[in-house]
């Protein structure tokens, strides 16, 4: 396959590294602002993590600010668009905008990146009730009927109902549990699997959430590996770094350390098990 021998010659000559390095982690001229608004600051979980106003995602009502921001992927030949809403952690005090964000954009699937604490640190506030509970995070009513642990991942199922309007929806939450911020998952295989399941949730042009901690390291290595294998299953080349750049477009620093870039190529290249990826 010729597009994935291309990706080959360009992790090895270096190339590949090279430019990635390269590659601005901000689009130039493009405005923080409402993300920096003194009532939004609190709303974010790292200061220097932030959604660009063009392409943050907007809440219905007065407070409309919510640290996440909508990511489009040009579709392949003959594909539809990949739609994803990539957002950070939630913290204490913004469940209800999640939620909220869930419920806006009409999503099914939350695709969580990582585990509430790592190394003794919070990386994320646990924003679903244990099962059976049922919490309330402002209109949101979230119900988890069940939690079912494979090696890799955890899958819950959620009610969503919005008490306001008396809908209601079911919303699928995929947890991937072995993947260090800054790092990279420990076992290709599984994390391949956890991709497979992703992209098995998919509908059309409906968006998928995606979380980490702050919403860019592992969010951009998923959506990058998402994107990569899309193509090549059409049997389209895959330019590496026009991916990252698109995605930087949208949410600055998206795939954040060298060691996060190599290895979500070379777990696409394992993907295909015909290929060294050394
Ligand atoms: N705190 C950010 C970081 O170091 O990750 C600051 C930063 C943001 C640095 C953007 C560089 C950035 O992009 P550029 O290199 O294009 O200015
Ligand atoms: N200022 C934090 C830091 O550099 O540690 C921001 C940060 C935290 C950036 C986590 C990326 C992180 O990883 P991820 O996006 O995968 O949660």
């Amino acid at each position: 396959e010729e597009s994935m021998r291309q990706l080959e010659r360009g992790i090895q000559s270096g190339t590949l590294c090279f430019h990635f390095e390269n590659l601005y982690r901000r689009k130039p001229g493009l405005s923080l602002n409402c993300a920096r608004l003194p009532e939004n600051m609190d709303k974010n979980r790292y200061k220097d993590v932030l959604p660009y106003d063009a392409t943050r995602v907007v809440l219905q009502g007065q407070e409309d600010y919510v640290n996440a921001s909508h990511i489009t992927v040009a579709p392949p030949v003959s594909g539809v668009r990949l739609c994803y809403v990539a957002a950070q952690g939630p913290l204490p005090q913004t469940c209800t905008q999640f939620w909220q964000t869930v419920w806006e954009q009409q999503t099914h699937t939350i695709i969580m990146l990582t585990t509430l604490t790592e190394r003794g640190r919070t990386k994320c506030h646990q924003y679903w009730p244990h099962p059976p509970e049922v919490k309330d995070y402002g209109h949101m009513r979230v119900k988890c009927h069940s939690e079912e642990c494979n090696l890799a991942y955890v899958t819950r199922h959620f009610t969503l109902t919005h008490t306001k309007r008396g809908e209601e929806r079911a919303v699928t939450h995929l947890q991937y549990v072995a993947w260090p911020d800054h790092g990279v998952p420990d076992d290709p295989s599984d994390f391949l699997l956890f991709v497979s399941s992703v992209r098995e949730r998919r509908k059309g042009e409906e968006p998928l959430m995606v979380h980490c901690s702050a919403g860019i390291g592992r969010t951009g290595v998923l959506i990058t590996m998402e994107t990569a294998l899309t193509r090549l299953d059409k049997g389209q080349p895959v330019f590496p770094l026009d991916i990252v750049k698109t995605l930087r477009d949208q949410r600055a620093m998206m795939v954040q350390t060298t060691v996060q870039r190599n290895k979500a190529w070379i777990y696409v290249l394992l993907n295909d098990k015909s290929l060294s990826p050394y």
